[in-house]
């Protein structure tokens, strides 16, 4: 039984990158089910100007890992993917990024529970608005509309209706 409700960020700027998405959410199951799927967005890069534009989505999924052993799995299925070491945020094959895992609130780097950044990150936040715009953020206690509100939209494009 998948007891655990997470929402996922995954972004990709190398390669096919739709076809990166897809293969992700082919690996995925049957220890990470997604139920609910973003659209795609084209992003400019976001830290680092100087690479190409990213495919970003958002979905929603269930699973019984722990936020520790889901922090593996996904680093685990990125190296299945094929990503190879890059610097911080450089370009990637794919980045899989829990963003919440249920209310929770962790805080034991690397796990960070919700994603430290994701509330300045309009690569994240428009995606996530998507699938849980009503989402109640459990640090900032805003919604995903509300913390919509407050970053800059430039620079993102809607790609794909789905994968
Ligand atoms: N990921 C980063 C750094 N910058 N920019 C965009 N547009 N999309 C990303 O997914 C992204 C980024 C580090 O993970
Ligand atoms: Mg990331
Ligand atoms: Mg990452």
């Amino acid at each position: 039984m998948a007891e655990h409700f997470v929402y996922l960020a995954l972004g990709t700027n190398l390669g096919d990158r739709l076809a990166n998405l897809r293969n992700a959410l082919a690996i995925l199951p049957p220890r990470v089910v997604p139920v609910q799927f973003s659209h795609i967005y084209e992003t400019e890069p976001w830290g680092y100007a100087n690479q190409p534009a990213f495919l970003n989505m958002v979905i929603a999924a269930e699973t019984s890992l722990s936020p520790a052993e889901l922090l593996v799995f996904l680093q685990q299925a990125e190296g299945r993917l094929g990503r190879q070491v890059s610097f911080p945020n450089g370009p990637r094959l794919i980045d899989l990024d829990i963003l919440f895992y249920d209310d929770w609130i962790v805080a034991t780097p690397p796990l960070v529970i919700p994603h430290p950044r994701l509330h300045e990150r309009a690569f994240v936040l428009v995606p996530l608005t998507d699938i849980a715009p009503d989402h109640l953020h459990p640090v900032l206690g805003e919604t995903t509309w509300r913390l919509l509100q407050m970053v800059n939209l430039a620079g993102i494009k809607g790609f794909a209706a789905y994968v």
